[in-house]
């Protein structure tokens, strides 16, 4: 890739964080559906909490589905913590809430009514949006509007050093990459899935019902390489099931550990992971489908081949999105490979992924490989978004 696309690391001034008017932070994440938003805002309550020691409070509107996510987490408590984050349940209409130093207002979630009336003008408020790899983005990042009594910062993650970054832990690269290099730390890892280490395909498939998937298995069954698909449990088991002949009354029956196959590929069904385990799932796998948001970033911090399905917008703007994104991560890749990523995610976004295009990006998959791992290598340099955010207010503080 062209490095101005991804730019080149800017060095991260060391903004003196000790200054307390910027420590406590106040997170906000409204479950819209599927597990994108809750699962991008515990993954950055975390890193702001450990790596950049702040204060953080998260308030979510839906325990119940953030359990998902955060396993430890009870449904009934109003206000706990976990991993050094303060999880609150959503305010109530007339629940007064001292707001912290800086609201972070997540996917347009809209603050608390209550919340926004007990801001004072020293509180700083910035709106994470959607990730987005359109250029446009990068001249909205970063601004402000002022039709709101406090001003209402937009913050804008992106590929380029002239957006807001992409969510990475310190080390997950890294991590990432010993994983992927050393067959013992996979056998260990697939061994407490259950799952056998042998020299089969591996791929992981996360996707939404909506994809042409009955055609993918079959073009994996019809594959010249034996496959292992591993499917963590969501709602696409119903078509994988159907795929394999499984009883209509039966279809929402299916458990974890259930393993189907014909031909040359065999399917197991695994758990929902943790955010780690899932991690480590990426890293090892050859292939990775992938969907949403947090998941897409995560595939490419493995740095392993990825398909990424975007979350379905009217007016066809998620196909906008994935075509902004493959000339942006894929413009200097070499051109064969390049168009066997192009057609297979543009059957994937649509209805059918037939076997020639199945196979012709398998047989691409080696170029695929080393230029994913390049790509990763470049954004793993930049800075992540977590720290620009740090800087980002810091700089709004020193404003106030
Ligand atoms: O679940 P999603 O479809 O969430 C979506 C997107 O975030 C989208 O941008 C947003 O508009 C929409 O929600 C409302 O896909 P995503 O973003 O990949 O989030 C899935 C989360 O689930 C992610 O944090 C990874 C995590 N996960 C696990 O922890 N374990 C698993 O086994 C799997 C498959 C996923």
């Amino acid at each position: 890739m062209k490095s101005s696309q991804f730019n080149t690391p800017r060095q991260v001034k060391q903004y003196d964080m000790s200054n307390k008017a910027g420590r406590r932070w106040d997170v906000f994440c409204r479950i819209v559906d599927n597990f994108g938003d809750i699962g991008v805002c515990w993954r950055l309550s975390q890193q702001l909490a450990h790596e950049h020691h702040l204060q953080v409070r998260l308030f979510i509107d839906n325990l119940a589905i953030a359990s998902k996510i955060i396993p430890s987490l009870n449904a009934e408590l109003p206000s706990q913590t976990i991993n050094s984050v303060e999880i609150c349940t959503w305010p109530n209409a007339d629940e007064d809430i001292k707001p912290a130093d800086v609201a972070l207002e997540t996917f347009s979630c809209e603050l608390p009514a209550t919340y926004l009336e007990a801001m004072q003008a020293s509180t700083l408020w910035v709106n994470l949006e959607y990730l987005s790899a359109e250029p446009w983005v990068a001249d909205f990042h970063a601004r402000g509007s002022n039709n709101t009594k406090i001003t209402r910062h937009f913050f804008f993650p992106g590929f380029t050093d002239a957006t807001g970054g992409l969510i990475r832990e310190t080390n997950i690269f890294q991590k990432n990459q010993k994983l992927a290099k050393s067959p013992p730390l996979q056998c260990d890892f697939l061994q407490s899935l259950n799952l056998v280490h042998d020299d089969a395909l591996k791929i992981s498939l996360f996707s939404y019902p909506h994809a042409p998937i009955p055609s993918l298995l079959n073009a994996m069954a019809e594959s010249n390489q034996r496959i292992h698909c591993y499917v963590p449990i969501s709602s696409i088991l119903p078509k994988v099931a159907k795929y394999f002949g499984v009883d209509s009354s039966q279809l929402n029956t299916i458990q974890t550990g259930e393993k189907f196959s014909q031909k040359n590929l065999n399917v197991t069904i695994l758990p929902f992971l943790s955010q780690s385990d899932y991690d480590k799932l990426l890293a090892i796998c050859d292939i990775n489908f992938v969907r949403g948001e947090d998941s897409w970033i995560r595939a490419i911090w493995a740095a392993k081949p990825f398909i990424w399905q975007p979350y379905l917008q009217t007016e066809n703007t998620h196909i906008t999105k994935l075509d902004a994104f493959l000339d942006l991560f894929y413009s200097s890749c070499d051109e064969t490979a390049r168009y066997s990523v192009s057609e297979a995610h543009s059957a994937w976004v649509a209805d059918n992924i037939t076997i020639p295009v199945w196979q012709n990006y398998l047989n691409n998959l080696p170029t695929i490989k080393r230029f994913t791992l390049q790509q990763a290598n470049q954004l793993a340099e930049q800075t992540d978004l977590a720290a620009k955010l740090v800087i980002f207010l810091q700089k709004l503080s020193v404003k106030v």
